[in-house]
């Protein structure tokens, strides 16, 4: 081994251990719902390096990266033996994605892989591509996790190398460890990605969150987030998807939208955290947003703020397809506070972090979206008038020069 080789992994390593210990922290800002966090949770730099070189230096003399990771996104996410479990969607620069699990002891730093990538089994239609996992606990005593996963589209020409075939595959398993796979789920639905399953048995069946209208050339031909049924787990089948939440003109969610992770019950209903694309000059833009729906009936919408949750910011807005945050995972913790995992701009993970509490006072009291300019100025003017009957009861202190309603 030469000096240099020696030099290099020791280099590679204080760099990896020093990116993996850092601490997070909160940033200051806070629009009162969330803190995001000053650094990504994580980056295709917290791969280990035992995955990407090989470490001999009689096969690989020259230090060379034998395999090289573009981009970690899109996680599904669970509270796992007391660790913070994100199931990452890993991006390798052949452009597979594979699925590898990180544990942190907090949720917001110290993130570490496992010591290998997932093995994910396959169906007897072998997937070419399989991404954006969504972790559930079932009440059946399983954890699930479904997925996308790509093929060919078979009727496709020679000459047409894109055409694809996204589905649902199922996976389940106790341990995190040894995953059973089980048949993809059957719709109706010539395409079908953000598939979710719901935590809970509905009239003792299986229920999913689906998206019918999804194509995967062009933008969706009507429908939204969708919601069916199922006997069985083994051999799941929806034949009949209702839209729950349609994608509406002039919102944030009118090319597309999808559910995100599985809802999480409140007491004043289930909190749902979803996707929404539009199309603008500069491509696709997907922000995040939140809705409720009624603790007995989960086909109806109860509440949804207007717009967005989270849309991406700074230097979340640049990466690999660039305007993009994407959520699959959060974790609510027992006393109350809930991790969202969203990934920017298709490239690394981070971690906002709010309370049940807060994401309640947010979906049940923010304003609904008026879906006219002149309702967003009614908004907005009750808001002034609120506040200046403040002032005229002197309900006001004085800060940095400004009298402000408390
Ligand atoms: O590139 C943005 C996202 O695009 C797809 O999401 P959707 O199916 O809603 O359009 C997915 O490929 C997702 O992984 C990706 O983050």
């Amino acid at each position: 081994m030469t000096v240099n080789f020696k030099q290099r992994i020791s280099a590679m390593l204080k760099a990896q251990e020093e990116l993996q210990t850092t601490t997070n922290t909160p940033l200051d800002e806070t629009n009162g719902v969330y803190h995001r966090y000053k650094n990504p949770v994580l980056t295709a730099k917290h791969i280990p390096l035992n995955w990407r070189y090989d470490f001999n230096p009689a096969s690989n003399p020259y230090l060379i990266e034998r395999f090289g990771i573009n981009a970690i996104l899109n996680p599904g996410a669970i509270k796992w033996n007391g660790k913070y479990i994100l199931m990452a969607r890993v991006e390798g620069i052949d452009r597979k994605s594979f699925f590898a699990i990180a544990e942190s002891p907090n949720g917001i730093d110290n993130f570490k892989f496992w010591d290998y990538p997932v093995v994910m089994p396959e169906t007897d239609v072998p997937d070419t591509n399989v991404y954006d996992i969504r972790l559930v606990a079932h009440e059946d005593g399983w954890i699930y996790g479904l997925f996308c996963t790509e093929r060919r589209d078979p009727s496709a020409s020679e000459g047409d190398q894109s055409a694809a075939i996204a589905q649902c595959g199922i996976a389940r398993t106790k341990d995190l460890l040894h995953w059973e796979r089980l048949a993809d789920l059957k719709t109706k639905s010539p395409q079908q990605r953000n598939v979710v399953l719901h935590p809970e048995f509905v009239n003792g069946k299986y229920a999913f969150y689906t998206r019918p209208q999804d194509s995967f050339i062009e933008a969706g031909k009507g429908g939204g987030i969708g919601f069916g049924l199922s006997d069985t787990i083994e051999n799941a089948e929806v034949n009949e998807e209702l839209v729950i939440d349609k994608k509406l003109y002039h919102t944030v969610y009118e090319a597309k939208n999808g559910q995100g992770p599985a809802p999480i019950k409140t007491d004043k209903g289930w909190l749902h955290l979803a996707h929404g694309v539009r199309n603008t000059a500069a491509g696709l833009r997907y922000v995040l947003y939140m809705f409720l729906t009624d603790l007995n009936d989960l086909t109806k919408v109860t509440h949804k703020p207007a717009g967005y949750f989270i849309a991406p910011e700074g230097d979340e807005r640049i990466g690999d397809v660039s305007n993009v945050v994407f959520s699959n995972g959060w974790i609510a913790d027992e006393d109350g506070t809930v991790y969202i995992y969203y990934a920017s701009s298709d490239t690394r993970i981070h971690v906002a972090t709010s309370s049940i509490e807060q994401l309640l006072d947010y979906v049940l009291n923010n304003p609904a979206d008026g879906l006219r300019s002149a309702k967003t100025v009614d908004t907005i003017i009750s808001i002034i008038d609120n506040n200046k009957k403040l002032v005229e009861q002197n309900k006001t202190v004085h800060l940095n020069g400004h009298s402000v309603p408390y």
